[in-house]
């Protein structure tokens, strides 16, 4: 019988700058999935790429003064470089400067302009370069600028071909109300209402104002305009419309499309849109994730040099990367990277609870019964409990795996490895190895042991595939015991298995030290251009500590974030200030939505004298920094400081 398939796909990247630590996610997060469903016996398809087309690269490529195939051909080998040194297991690469892909782009553009759902119109608009995207009016931020970037658009007007997108309007908003193809399903209300219910607007898709693209056959002054081009990656790389591949029938409809939120809404609507238009059968899922955010700003390549994933890579190691990253994104929130919070998850998850479980038990098997156990065996309390959980681990992680839920996943293996060290506290095996009648217990307290590290190493090796084959040869696992099946199931190893000591998998790290060594790294990394032109002001004049002192300074959480009414620029915050709550307006409109606060730790001014602010009063400050371009930017605490810590 033929092997079930699974075909799963990151977006495809832009090359107009290095990889980041944001992009490491998403294909860290799809690499882990496929390897977990290669594990299950699936025949998966893992694909990624690179989306090379476009204004932005004609414009980098022209800087430099290289062709803009010269200026891309750099940037790939960069991104599949980062992708061999994260054990990135993809099965299939795509270039959209790839012939095949060109000329399928074409086909599928003729097709849909025979089917008569492109057709040629003016385009007038507001343009976002940096996003490559128009906009109407009524998609427009409240300051007149960009939805997504919420820079400034600039008026635009040229000869254009359209997508119809009308005719797909209910089909869409059954798809994302009535099915579980968008995760998280909470985000479906709103793309409806913002995109569909306003009316589906058609998408402009050539433009004719730069030559870097695809050309359009029929009318070669217009060049195939990002969406249509960049979505039909995911079947043009499976073979759809050329001679290159002959996998379309084999694995689409693709079951996971992942994503971040940025460009959700290409693959909520359009993308589904363009399989209609087409005729073709509708991707399974699309997994939407957040950003990985630092300082609360989105992780890009200016702020790459902060979180380079190859320093971080070289100090810590590949799975450690790959371990803090999904843990900490939970589907569709963002997640805050600080160097010193994954730091400080590598000690205690990695280095404390995974590494000093395997450790302390391949030591003591050493120490009593030198190396190898006997196969005289003696039940005791607590086994049951460990065994109970450790064989319910399984289909626990299964569920989250299938649900794209990753830090659930590792949440759950990781409970088990808590559960197995609380059970060498329970057993207290250096107790039972003084006594020698007490053998046969000891014997059997380190098998449930080894065989639970089996079931964790065998259930992580997906998420951290280079670190678990050293915890194999520690337990004494032969290759062919670490299967999908056996981790199912209880006492897989030998009676008598022999356990080999080896180096330390995770090493604690000194925090401090290591805060220092990378602040030095990223100040040496820093670009000197990295001011941007920002002057920083002038200094005041000198104060006393006392002067300081009056100033009360407190760590608060936004509990609720709304606007207030008729203010362009003000946010209305209600926050938990470890002192009973208040209330505080803040001028930060213009910067941020009320969604990007809510749950976020920030600093107060607490003792400020309440004011009025457009009829609501504000009782106290948040702080916030002068941005590059005048912009406010919130200077965000680290989250785990306690509601009402005093800053000093
Ligand atoms: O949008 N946090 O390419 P892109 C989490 N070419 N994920 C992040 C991230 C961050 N800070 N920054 C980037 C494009 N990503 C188009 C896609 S697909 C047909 C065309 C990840 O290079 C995340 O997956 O801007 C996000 O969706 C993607 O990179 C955007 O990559």
């Amino acid at each position: 019988m033929d092997k079930k398939t699974f075909y799963i796909t990151t977006p495809i990247y832009y090359p107009s700058g290095n990889p980041h630590i944001g992009h490491c996610y998403t294909t860290v997060a799809c690499d882990s999935v496929a390897r977990y469903k290669r594990m299950q016996g699936y025949d998966v398809m893992f694909l990624t790429g690179t989306d090379e087309h476009g204004q932005k690269i004609e414009e980098k490529a022209k800087a430099d003064g290289v062709t803009p195939k010269e200026y891309v051909d750099v940037k790939v080998a960069q991104f599949k470089k980062l992708w061999d040194y994260m054990n990135i297991s993809y099965d299939r690469y795509i270039r959209t400067t790839d012939d095949y892909h060109v000329k399928a782009v074409q086909t599928i553009f003729n097709r849909l302009y025979e089917k008569g759902y492109i057709y040629k119109g003016e385009y007038t608009g507001k343009y976002c370069t940096p996003c490559e995207s128009f906009w109407t009016e009524s998609q427009l931020d409240e300051n007149g600028c960009c939805p997504e970037c919420h820079r400034e658009v600039k008026e635009a007007k040229e000869e254009a071909y359209f997508f119809k997108m009308s005719p797909f309007a209910d089909r869409i908003e059954k798809l994302l109300l009535e099915t579980d193809y968008l995760r998280p399903k909470y985000r479906a209300q709103e793309l409806v209402n913002n995109f569909i219910k306003t009316g589906l607007e058609d998408l402009c898709v050539s433009r004719t104002s730069f030559k870097w693209g695809i050309p359009v056959t029929f009318d070669e002054k217009h060049v195939v305009y990002v969406w249509i081009d960049a979505l039909s990656n995911y079947i043009t790389a499976l073979g759809y419309e050329n001679e290159e591949y002959d996998d379309y029938k084999k694995y689409w409809p693709a079951d996971v499309h992942m994503v971040a939120k940025d460009i959700m809404r290409f693959h909520a609507i359009i993308w589904p849109a363009m399989l209609m238009a087409l005729d073709e059968p509708l991707p399974k899922h699309l997994a939407v994730h957040g950003w990985i955010t630092f300082n609360g700003q989105k992780m890009s390549k200016s702020l790459g040099n902060v979180v380079d994933p190859f320093i971080l890579g070289e100090r810590y190691g590949a799975d450690a990367i790959r371990y803090h990253i999904m843990r900490e994104m939970a589907l569709g929130a963002d997640s805050s990277f600080s160097n010193e919070i994954m730091i400080n998850r590598i000690n205690s998850d990695l280095a404390n609870g995974l590494g000093n479980l395997v450790s302390r038990t391949v030591a003591m098997a050493d120490k009593y019964f030198g190396g190898t156990l006997p196969e005289d065996r003696e039940a005791g309390e607590f086994d049951d409990d460990l065994i109970t959980q450790a064989k319910a681990l399984r289909e626990k992680v299964d569920g989250f795996v299938d649900q794209t839920q990753l830090n659930n996943a590792l949440a759950a293996i990781f409970e088990l490895v808590s559960r197995a060290n609380k059970y060498i506290d329970e057993t207290a095996p250096w107790v039972l190895g003084k006594d020698e009648s007490k053998k046969a217990r000891l014997a059997s307290v380190l098998y449930n042991l080894l065989e639970t590290i089996r079931i964790i190493s065998t259930l992580l090796s997906p998420f951290m595939p280079s670190t678990m084959p050293k915890v194999w040869e520690q337990i004494g696992a032969d290759k062919e015991l670490i299967t999908y099946e056996n981790a199912g199931s209880f006492g897989v190893l030998p009676a008598d298995v022999r356990v080999n000591r080896g180096e330390i998998i995770f090493p604690r790290i000194d925090v401090e030290k290591e805060i220092e060594a990378l602040n030095e790294i990223i100040g040496k990394n820093a670009p000197k251009e990295d001011n941007g032109g920002f002057e920083a002001p002038q200094q005041l004049p000198e104060i006393d500590i006392e002067d300081f002192a009056k100033v009360d300074i407190r760590v608060a959480q936004v509990r609720e974030c709304e606007k207030v009414k008729k203010s362009k620029k003000l946010l209305k915050l209600q926050l938990d200030d470890g002192m009973g709550g208040r209330q505080v307006v803040s001028g930060i409109a213009q910067w941020y939505k009320p969604e990007d606060l809510v749950g976020k730790k920030i600093q107060l001014i607490a003792n400020l004298k309440p004011v009025m602010l457009c009829g609501v009063e504000s009782q106290g400050m948040i702080c916030a920094a002068d941005g590059k371009d005048g912009s406010a930017v919130v200077i965000f605490p680290d989250q785990n400081l306690p509601n009402g810590a005093k800053i000093r």
